[in-house]
């Protein structure tokens, strides 16, 4: 990938898409294509192949996706299974039919089994079913991958995934449908703010999550862009698990709440675990460099510049 390189970032307000531009930026790359979703919809397909053959994108970062934590992945499965099969459809196709040269599609860990063995190795993908709340979204995001492979056998394009572990940082959602760590920042600080006495978090506490920086994420996906160029799936992750109960704990302090916590077990869990083997891509050269209680603080001072308050 050279500095003028043609480089499409789909979904470049969105969370991973957003920390990637800034990384491309930053690197002095010069010719970044964007487009906001009023101003292309992916998953109009017309429209997608319209742009395609206009732009000509060299290299694509499929980061656009219709996402959302446990509770919007229950509430709305029809949207997230037609909308993401449609985007990466669209994408993809129109890469192969206008000679886009690489492309790398972000999946999700999600897709993993809910059984799978810990830590999770991309060859344990497809192994079994994926977890009921997430099965919508999950099932696309599994077609992206196969789509991506056929596409290579095929006709040889090169089209790479990456699953990162559950990303958090700047850009975020902070509200009801948002993952874990943003949700809970926004609950905390609006519970400390408001004076109110508890918190409520979701199902039991116990589930077990990777929680990857958007920085380190971005910095991921660039890296694999300019080395990687297999068939297989790779993982992104930090390699560190931590329970909802701990990231409960940290928050509560990077927020400075006083109050107490409760669980509302009818709330659901979620997958058990979801710990990523990331030795394949830690092998090749790359590492995670944000822990996560520096990554809360960071998107905590984000969180708080946004709403215009102060921490203090
Ligand atoms: O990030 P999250 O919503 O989804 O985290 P997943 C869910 C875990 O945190 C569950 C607990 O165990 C919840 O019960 N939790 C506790 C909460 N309190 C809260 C809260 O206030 N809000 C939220 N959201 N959770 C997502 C998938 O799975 O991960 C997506 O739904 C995507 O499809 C993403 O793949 C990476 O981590 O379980």
């Amino acid at each position: 990938m050279k500095k003028n390189s043609r480089i499409y970032v789909a979904g470049h307000t969105g969370l991973i898409g957003s920390a990637l531009l800034r990384r491309l930026k930053e690197q002095s790359y010069s010719n970044i294509i964007t487009r906001t979703h009023k101003a292309l919809d992916l998953t109009n397909q017309p429209a997608v192949d319209r742009f395609f053959a206009k732009e000509k994108p060299e290299y694509v970062f499929l980061a656009a996706a219709r996402v959302g934590g446990i509770h919007a992945n229950k509430t709305y499965p029809a949207e997230f299974i037609y909308q993401n099969l449609m985007i990466q459809t669209n994408v993809l196709d129109c890469a192969l039919k206008h000679k886009t040269k690489k492309l790398l599609n972000l999946s999700s860990s999600c897709i993993y089994p809910k059984k799978c063995k810990q830590p999770m190795k991309e060859e344990y993908l497809f192994s079994g079913d994926i977890e009921e709340t997430n099965d919508a979204y999950g099932m696309a995001k599994l077609a992206g991958i196969k789509m991506c492979q056929a596409y290579r056998r095929q006709y040889g394009a090169n089209f790479i995934s990456a699953i990162p572990a559950n990303v958090y940082g700047p850009g975020d959602h902070f509200d009801e449908n948002g993952h874990v760590l943003a949700a809970l920042l926004g609950k905390f600080h609006t519970a400390r703010k408001s004076n109110k006495k508890s918190v409520t978090l979701w199902g039991t506490g116990k589930p077990k999550r990777e929680f990857l920086y958007v920085d380190d994420a971005a910095d991921g996906c660039l890296f694999l862009m300019k080395k990687y160029n297999s068939a297989e799936t790779i993982n992104l992750g930090i390699g560190r698990e931590t329970s909802i109960t701990q990231l409960a704990k940290l928050i509560r302090s990077t927020v400075g709440y006083k109050g107490s916590t409760s669980f509302d077990t009818s709330k659901p869990d979620g997958n058990p675990r979801r710990l990523l083997d990331s030795s394949r891509i830690h092998a090749l050269g790359w590492q995670a460099n944000v822990s996560l209680e520096d990554g809360l603080q960071r998107t905590y001072d984000w969180y708080c510049s946004q709403l215009a308050v102060t921490t203090k």
